[in-house]
């Protein structure tokens, strides 16, 4: 055998092993099983760190309960194995995690939790056909870009956007009202949604400012509102700046309610908040926690575990991953190419109610409930179906 040769076998040997590994997307492979990653990544660090563990523990819990029920597909008895990474909610950040989740061969990725690292992930594992679920990125563009891997099982935020209109003119009856964002995809974009359906609920926006989502020192911009004397604040960012802010409200003699999306909906928005978080409002995609159908038992399960309350989207996560599962069981592969169409296909009754997805990968029917603060806790106080326009 010429030298040439030998190079033409070894390159083939090594092909054929490349693309056997390849096929199963797995770790470890045996006759009769099979270890299946799947990637799960949020900010697990810093400010945003207490949503980005509660994901990754709703995750967690998926993977540990699909475990424990045994799961088989394609003949092999599956065990999941969950990737975690951490993006530090960083849009830079976020490609260089969705590589190594591609390098590492994962069939399907849970997240990004924020919308700023969901939408520049999303063109990555598009071109590598890993299909993606965020449990939390309410964004519109994530599933405008005509990736047909992008998926997420929350309304979005022209839905929430028009729900929050909706409250705040007619059960709030507020006629002025200043806008504060933190100019992240998300931040910025729930605040333009709001202020377009605002506008058109004949809502005067008489203030429209921005920080960033790092900011937590609003006594300029709330100062410049104040003299304005508006109704309601909305804040269009996460509760580590909308705590603070609500606060600084507070210590300013600024009396108006504040509201704003699910970035705050959260026990640590009311902590950060103190004496000032009481009557405030924030929205969250979904019918109210209490009534949806495996919520109660989900929590308890969540508490039981991590010793914890739930911040926000672990329910959501965990139906997440449990819809990209009963996908590949449909499908009898773990292959995200053989997976892939049962996914958009899903009708999928989970913790948070049914998930069914439109060809662009939204929530179908998804629901707005509006939450206030009542003695400490969050309670709901309205639910808007999200109208079919924006669907
Ligand atoms: N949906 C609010 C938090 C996540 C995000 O969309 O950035």
């Amino acid at each position: 055998m010429t030298l040439t040769r030998v190079g033409v076998l070894a390159a083939v040997l090594a092909l054929t092993a490349c693309s056997k590994q390849g096929a199963e997307t797995a770790a470890n492979s045996t006759a009769t099983s099979l270890t299946v990653k799947i990637g799960h990544v949020a900010p697990i660090t810093g400010d945003q760190g207490h949503l980005g563990k509660d994901n990754e523990n709703g995750a967690q819990l998926a993977v540990d309960d699909l475990n424990v029920e045994g799961i088989t597909i394609g003949g092999k008895k599956i065990t999941f194995e969950l990737m975690k990474e951490d993006d530090q909610h960083d849009p830079k950040q976020a490609p260089i995690v969705a590589q190594r989740f591609v390098d590492a061969q994962v069939v399907g990725v849970i997240g990004h939790l924020n919308s700023g690292t969901t939408i520049p992930a999303s063109a990555i594992y598009h071109a590598a056909g890993i299909p993606q679920i965020s449990p939390s990125a309410t964004n519109p563009v994530f599933t405008q870009q005509g990736f047909n891997t992008a998926f997420r099982v929350i309304a979005n935020d022209v839905a929430q956007g028009a729900a929050l209109a909706k409250f705040v003119a007619e059960t709030m009856k507020a006629k002025k009202v200043a806008i504060v964002d933190d100019q992240s995809a998300y931040g910025k974009g729930l605040a333009d949604e709001f202020e377009k359906a605002a506008k058109l609920n004949g809502v005067e926006i008489i203030a429209r400012e921005a920080g960033d989502d790092k900011t937590t020192d609003f006594t300029a911009i709330l100062t410049k509102i104040k003299s304005k004397k508006p109704d309601v604040v909305f804040f269009g960012g996460m509760d580590a700046q909308a705590g603070p802010l609500a606060q600084q409200m507070k210590k300013l003699g600024l009396t108006a309610k504040v509201i704003g999306g699910d970035g705050f909906q959260t026990p640590e928005f009311i902590k950060l908040a103190g004496d000032n978080a009481e009557g405030q409002y924030a929205s969250q995609p979904g019918t109210p926690k209490d009534k949806m159908p495996g919520y109660a038992e989900f929590d308890k399960k969540y508490r039981a575990r991590f010793n914890l309350e739930i911040q926000n989207y672990a329910a959501f996560t965990y139906d997440a991953v449990r819809v990209m599962v009963a996908a590949m069981q449909k499908a009898d592969s773990t292959e995200p190419a053989k997976y892939l169409p049962m996914l958009a296909n899903t009708d999928y009754n989970g913790v948070t109610g049914n998930i069914k997805f439109d060809a662009k990968g939204d929530l179908l029917n998804g629901a707005v409930t509006v939450y206030h603060v009542v003695s400490g806790q969050w309670e709901s106080v309205a639910t808007i179906a999200a109208p079919s326009a924006v669907q």
